[in-house]
């Protein structure tokens, strides 16, 4: 909003030309973000204590009991501060800026729906796992189709480490890149179970992803790295940058031991927006090495059911997600949380070094 009041004035007043710049724009709504966060968390925390949002600990897994009635739902306030910045600093004439923020929105709505049904209603499960995949897979179908008429946006898939095989999916592109979205949003899902464990390796793939959106908005540098290059797509840097500042103000109270969880709400939404901003950076693949994290725990549970159906009751963990594995081993929480985020740096450091291995 500011860049489009602002920016038409600078021809007047020569100052005014810095809001043009995206990297300019994207360290302000992370910034934004990070003190909406931050001044109005706590407010937002005695809310949902007040309401009564607070979590049901489940008693079959390692022991959380001392987090009991903790407050849930958090990820609202991470919604907020991400919309309200993005408005603030984004170009409001930009398509992909208002897609992203449909999907958000969309998986925020799903999310909350579910932590509603099981938190509101003290029902002991949310809405069943179909109705939540059979949403999830509408969102971005919606968000897919409306992205794949765009002129500048193209259906080819890049290849980490591959740059000339670079297949047209064509209509192909669109369940393909709803198993992206709808993956990214269950898997981080699944990481959300300790305190700062999903959060923490959220803002560094986003932080990540900031960079990959940025050059692929910026002809000569996608031109320069062998990327695809598409107009206009730098300006969802600023939703990442907001997406950044928001993860980091709210990892100020879910770090442990955490004042507030984020609930299906965060954590649907945060997951189908890092999708979605994969599938715009066409760096759908490379995701599953940025949000290495992710995948390795959602890996685990593909693991621990397969073989517990083929061998007929036996594991291969102690217990799946993988965190629940070390802390059944009698690793202390935060020491396992620090090792996943350590990880999730390493990951996202490399997925960027790939920019030159191509
Ligand atoms: C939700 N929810 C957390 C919080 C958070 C298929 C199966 C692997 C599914 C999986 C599952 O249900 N996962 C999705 C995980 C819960 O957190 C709430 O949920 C929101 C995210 N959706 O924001 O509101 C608990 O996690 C802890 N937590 C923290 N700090 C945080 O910042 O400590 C969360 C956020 C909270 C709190 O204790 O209550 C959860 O873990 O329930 N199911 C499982 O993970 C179950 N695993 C299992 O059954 N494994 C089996 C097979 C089937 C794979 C096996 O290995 O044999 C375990 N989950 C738990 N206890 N809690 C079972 C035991």
């Amino acid at each position: 909003m500011i860049y489009n009041v602002l920016v038409p004035l600078s021809q007047d007043v020569g100052f005014l030309n810095v809001f043009r710049y995206i990297t300019f724009r994207s360290v302000w709504a992370l910034l934004t973000a990070l003190i909406i966060s931050i001044l109005f968390g706590p407010a937002m925390i005695r809310w949902l204590q007040r309401v009564k949002f607070g979590q049901h600990i489940r008693e079959d897994g390692p022991k959380h009991q001392a987090k009991q009635g903790t407050p849930t739902m958090g990820g609202i306030m991470i919604i907020f501060s991400v919309v309200i910045s993005t408005i603030l600093w984004a170009d409001l004439t930009n398509h992909y800026v208002w897609l992203t923020l449909l999907v958000f929105a969309g998986f925020g709505a799903i999310g909350f729906a579910d932590d509603y049904i099981m938190v509101v209603k003290k029902r002991n499960k949310g809405l069943s796992a179909k109705t939540k995949f059979f949403f999830q897979c509408a969102v971005a179908t919606i968000a897919i189709a409306l992205l794949i008429q765009e002129p500048a946006y193209s259906t080819q898939l890049s290849v980490p480490f591959f740059k000339n095989f670079n297949p047209d999916l064509g209509w192909f592109y669109l369940p393909f890149a709803m198993v992206v979205m709808v993956g990214a949003s269950n898997a981080v899902n699944l990481t959300d179970g300790l305190d700062g464990l999903a959060i923490g390796p959220m803002v560094v793939a986003m932080a990540c992803f900031a960079i990959f959106i940025y050059v692929t908005g910026n002809a000569k540098l996608a031109d320069y790295l062998d990327m695809h290059s598409i107009q206009g797509m730098g300006e969802v840097t600023v939703f990442c940058g907001a997406m950044v500042g928001a993860g980091l103000g709210f990892l100020w109270f879910n770090a442990h031991p955490a004042q507030v969880f984020m609930g299906d709400v965060g954590s649907l939404s945060l997951g189908g927006a890092l999708g979605f901003v994969a599938v715009l950076a066409k760096q759908e693949l490379l995701l599953a090495i940025v949000g290495g994290v992710f995948v390795f725990e959602t890996l685990s549970v593909i693991l621990q059911v397969g073989y517990f159906k083929l061998t007929g009751g036996k594991r291969i963990f102690k217990m799946a997600p993988l965190h629940h594995h070390f802390e059944l081993k009698g690793i202390p929480e935060s020491k396992i949380i620090v090792r996943f985020w350590i990880l999730s740096i390493l990951m996202a450091l490399m997925a960027l070094s790939t920019l030159k291995l191509r």
